[in-house]
C-alpha cells in the first residue's frame, strides 16, 4: 500500500504497511481500485458528452464513491468491493470500447492486484503526482461536502460538471505542472461554490445558526450518540426518538446541530459528549449507549464490547458494525440504534458546564455594528483564523498553547473539529463579543470567508489580505483540503498551515504554494504569535 493523504501519514512521508488511522493494505488497494473505476467513469462521460442531468443516480453515487475514501470514513472491505463493483458496473454500461479490466468477474484477490497498477506511485515524476493528489484529496472534501447537500434535496449540476471534468483532466499525461496548478486553484473555486450550497441547504433546512450555549456534562437517562457531520441523519434519529426517554448527544463535529434553530425543538437533543475524533476511544467505553457514526473520523474500536454499539451509515463503514442503509425514499430505520439505548446505562459524565458557538455569517452579520467598533476603537486587534481538524499528534498542543497566550484584544474565528483544543480555556469575551467565535462544521469555514468578504467591504478595502486577520490553520484530513484551496481561491495569502505541510506536497510544489501564496508551517507559539499579531 502507499498513501499519504492525510497529515498523519507514517514518518511525514506515507503509509506504506499499515495506515497510522488503521486503514490495512487491502482497504487501501480497494480504495485505489476505486478512485480509479470512478475516473475512468468521469473520461467518459466527459468524452461522450453525456447530460449530467440525464444520469442523477451516477452523479450520486460517484460523489459517494470519492467520499468513502476519505480517511477514517470507512474501513469495511466489503462495502469498498462492493462499490468497486456498482461502479465498475456503470462504467461497463457506458464502455463501448471493451478495453477495460474486467471487474465483475474477478475475485478480491484480483481486485486487490489490480489496484497495484493504479495508486499514487503509478505517477512516477513527483511534481506532477504531488499536484495530481492534491487536487484529487481537494475533490475527495468537495464530493464530502456535495453529499451532505444532496442529501438535504440540494443539487447543482455544474458541480457535478465539474468533478467528472477535473477526476478526468487529474490524470490526463497531456497536462503538465501548470495546468495542474490552474485545477487545483478551479478545484478551490468550486469548493467555494460547493460550501456555498452546503451553507444554503443547512440554512434553508434548518435555520440559520444562532448563539448558543451547549451543555457538556450528562443527564441521568441513557443516550445515542452522533457523530459526522450529517444534518438530514441527525434529523432523521431525533424524529424517530421524540417520544422516547432517551436523551441525544452530539459527539465532535456534530456539536454545531445545537445552533440551528430547528434543531431547538427536539428535546431529546440535551448535549455535547467529549471532544475531537481521536479522544473517542477512551470516551465511548464511558458513554455507554449505542454510537452513530454518519461520516468520518472513526477510529478502529478495538474493544468488542463498544464496537458492537457502534452504527454507520452514508459513506462510513467499519467491519463488524451495522451499517443503517436508506430505503429508496431515501429513510433511515433507527429503531435498532433506538431499543440498544433504552436498555444501556447513562453516560458516564466526563465534564460540565457549557460551550459556546453558533457565530455562521448570519449571527455575525447581526453582530457586526458591535464587532466593526471594538475594531475601529482598538478595543479588538486582530482575529485569528484557526479552524479546521484535530487530530493525535503530541505537536497539536501548540494550538492550546497559542490560544492560551493570544494577547486579550485578539478573536479566534473557528469551524471543525480543531475547535476542541481552545473552546473550553473560557477565553472571555471583548465588549460582549466571545473571543472564541465558532461557525460550526469544517464546511463553515464557508462562514469565515463570507465574514472576511463583508468586513473588507464595510472597510471599503481593495484587497482580502489588508483585514486584520490571519490564518493559522490546522489540517488532518481531505476535508481541510478543499477548505485550503477554497481559501487560496478566494485570494487569501499568508496562510500558515499545521502541525506539518502535507507529506503529498513535493519539494517543488512546495515552493509553487510559498512563492504563489505565502504558505508557511508553523514554529514555536510564541514567535509565530509575534509573526502573526505583531506582538512585540
Ligand atoms: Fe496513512 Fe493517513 Fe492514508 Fe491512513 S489516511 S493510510 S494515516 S496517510
Ligand atoms: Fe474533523 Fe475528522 Fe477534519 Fe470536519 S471530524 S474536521 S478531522
Amino acid at each position: 500500500m502507499f498513501c499519504y493523504q492525510c497529515q498523519e501519514t507514517a514518518c511525514g512521508t506515507g503509509c506504506r504497511k499499515m495506515g497510522v488511522c488503521g486503514k490495512n493494505p487491502e482497504v487501501a488497494a480497494l480504495q485505489d481500485l476505486l478512485i480509479h473505476i470512478v475516473k475512468s467513469i468521469a473520461d467518459i462521460v466527459v468524452k461522450e458528452n453525456i447530460k449530467i442531468e440525464s444520469i442523477n443516480e451516477i452523479n450520486k453515487s460517484v460523489v459517494k464513491s470519492m467520499f468513502m475514501t476519505i480517511t477514517n470514513a470507512n474501513f469495511d472491505p466489503d462495502a469498498i468491493e462492493n462499490q468497486i463493483r456498482k461502479m465498475a458496473g456503470i462504467r461497463d454500461s457506458f464502455c463501448r470500447s471493451g478495453d477495460m479490466e474486467p471487474i465483475n468477474d474477478a475475485d478480491r484477490e484480483s481486485l486487490v492486484r489490480m489496484a497495484e497498477k493504479v495508486g499514487v506511485l503509478s505517477t512516477e515524476n513527483e511534481d506532477i503526482r504531488s499536484l495530481r493528489e492534491m487536487i484529487t484529496y481537494g475533490l475527495k472534501g468537495l464530493c464530502a461536502y456535495c453529499e451532505h447537500a444532496y442529501n438535504l434535496g440540494f443539487e447543482d449540476n455544474a458541480i457535478y460538471q465539474f468533478i467528472y471534468e477535473a477526476l478526468a483532466k487529474v490524470d490526463d499525461d497531456n497536462l503538465g505542472e501548470d495546468d495542474l496548478v490552474a485545477l487545483s486553484m478551479k478545484t478551490g473555486e468550486m469548493g467555494v461554490k460547493t460550501m456555498a450550497l452546503l451553507d444554503k441547504a443547512n440554512t434553508e433546512t434548518y435555520g440559520n445558526p444562532e448563539m448558543t450555549k451547549v451543555k457538556i456534562g450528562v443527564g441521568q437517562r441513557a443516550g445515542i450518540l452522533v457523530s459526522g457531520h450529517d444534518l438530514n441523519d441527525m434529523e432523521m434519529l431525533l424524529e424517530q426518538v421524540k417520544d422516547e426517554d432517551v436523551d441525544v448527544y452530539t459527539h465532535s463535529e456534530m456539536l454545531p446541530a445545537h445552533y440551528y434553530p430547528k434543531f431547538k425543538k427536539y428535546k431529546n437533543l440535551v448535549g455535547n459528549y467529549g471532544n475531537a475524533w481521536w479522544k473517542q476511544t477512551e470516551e465511548f467505553k464511558k458513554f455507554n449507549g449505542p454510537i452513530l457514526f454518519t461520516t468520518n473520523c472513526i477510529v478502529p474500536p478495538r474493544d468488542e464490547s463498544v464496537r458492537k454499539r457502534i452504527f454507520t451509515t452514508g459513506a462510513a463503514g467499519f467491519p463488524g458494525c451495522r451499517h443503517i442503509e436508506e430505503n429508496e425514499n431515501g429513510y433511515k430505520d433507527f429503531s435498532e440504534i433506538i431499543e440498544m439505548a433504552k436498555t444501556s446505562n447513562p453516560p458516564e459524565e466526563l465534564e460540565s458546564g457549557e460551550i459556546v458557538g453558533g457565530f455562521a455569517h448570519a449571527q455575525v452579520f447581526a453582530l457586526a455594528d458591535k464587532i466593526v467598533d471594538a475594531v475601529k476603537t482598538g478595543a479588538i486587534r486582530k482575529f485569528i483564523v484557526m479552524g479546521g481538524c484535530d487530530g493525535r499528534m503530541k505537536s497539536r498542543n501548540y494550538y492550546e498553547e497559542f490560544a492560551k497566550k493570544l494577547p486579550k484584544d485578539c478573536v479566534i474565528l473557528t469551524a471543525g473539529c480543531a475547535k476542541y483544543r481552545y473552546n473550553k480555556l473560557n477565553l472571555g469575551d471583548i465588549n460582549g463579543i466571545p473571543r472564541v467565535l465558532d461557525a460550526g462544521q469544517c464546511n463553515d469555514s464557508y462562514s469565515l470567508a463570507v465574514i472576511a468578504l463583508k468586513l473588507k467591504e464595510i472597510f471599503e478595502l481593495q484587497d482580502i489580505n489588508e483585514l486584520p486577520i490571519a490564518y493559522n490553520i490546522a489540517w488532518y484530513e481531505q476535508k481541510a483540503v478543499i477548505v485550503l484551496l477554497a481559501l487560496l481561491s478566494l485570494g487569501v495569502k499568508n496562510i500558515h498551515l499545521g502541525p506539518t505541510l502535507p507529506g503529498f506536497l513535493s519539494p517543488n510544489v512546495t515552493n509553487v504554494l510559498v512563492e504563489n501564496f505565502g504558505i508557511t508551517g508553523i514554529s514555536q507559539v510564541d514567535k509565530d504569535l509575534e509573526m502573526m499579531i505583531q506582538t512585540s
